[in-house]
């Protein structure tokens, strides 16, 4: 990691990831190698290692005590690079793709998107009611917005410095992609989705709760009408 100016900020937001954020970590630095980056880790104030794990290895750690998506808009709001990129810390969204996201953005795309429903994505991390309940967000999104979406709630993104803050993000949770999407829509940003593969989570528990977080996307979904 380079101490001028950064190209790439990658914001990884963790809540006990004390088992899987060095490979992760390590991963990332491994693809990225010949870029100028920042990788910064926006913790839920784990009681685990993982800030400790993520400091050893030289990513700037920020602090929020809400949600994925308010630990999200912070570190977008800290981040210095010109291209800016969301990954979970849970080793599902394989370091090889950073690639491929930053082509998008670097193609010209404000936003660049994963999506597992692509031909070349998947996703072995996603028990079936989820998926329908993917798949019917999505459709009520691209009939009410007028978008093309192909997924919906997937993480695995990046952006321009520019686009976070024409998004004017606020949903402090697990809406905040469903959020993106539509902002991104409504703002009219060029947007791209790229197939993704996601990777079940290797360690640990998963922090989104299918009926709760489900209905938290429903009003994402009907309070930007
Ligand atoms: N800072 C922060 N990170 C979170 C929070 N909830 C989940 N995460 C992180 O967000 C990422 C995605 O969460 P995960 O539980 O894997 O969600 P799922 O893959 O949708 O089931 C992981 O890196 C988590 O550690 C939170 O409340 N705050
Ligand atoms: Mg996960």
């Amino acid at each position: 990691m380079m101490s001028k100016k950064p190209y790439i900020s990658i914001i990884i937001p963790t809540l006990n990831e004390e088992q899987n954020i060095r490979k992760m970590i390590n991963g990332v630095k491994e693809v990225m190698r010949d870029y100028s980056y920042e990788i910064i880790v926006v913790d839920k104030h784990s009681i685990d290692k993982t800030v400790n794990i993520a400091k050893s290895l030289k990513a700037r750690i920020i602090y929020d005590d809400k949600g994925k998506g308010s630990a999200l808009i912070k570190g977008f709001n800290n981040a210095n690079g010109r291209i800016l990129i969301s990954m979970d810390a849970d080793l599902s969204h394989r370091p090889n793709e950073l690639r491929l996201l930053v082509t998008g953005i670097e193609s010209g795309y404000d936003m660049c998107t994963g999506s597992r429903f692509l031909t070349g994505g998947g996703t072995e991390d996603m028990p079936f009611i989820r998926k329908l309940g993917n798949k019917f967000f999505v459709g009520l999104v691209n009939l009410f917005y007028g978008s093309n979406f192909t997924d919906l709630c997937y993480g695995y993104r990046a952006f321009t410095k520019n686009a976070t803050k024409r998004l004017h993000l606020s949903e402090l949770g697990f809406g905040i992609e469903t959020e993106m999407n539509i902002k991104a829509t409504k703002a009219k940003l060029k947007i791209l989705e790229i197939p993704s593969f996601e990777k079940k989570r290797r360690k640990g528990e998963a922090k989104l709760r299918t009926m709760d977080d489900g209905f938290i996307i429903l009003k994402t979904i009907l309070k930007n009408l």
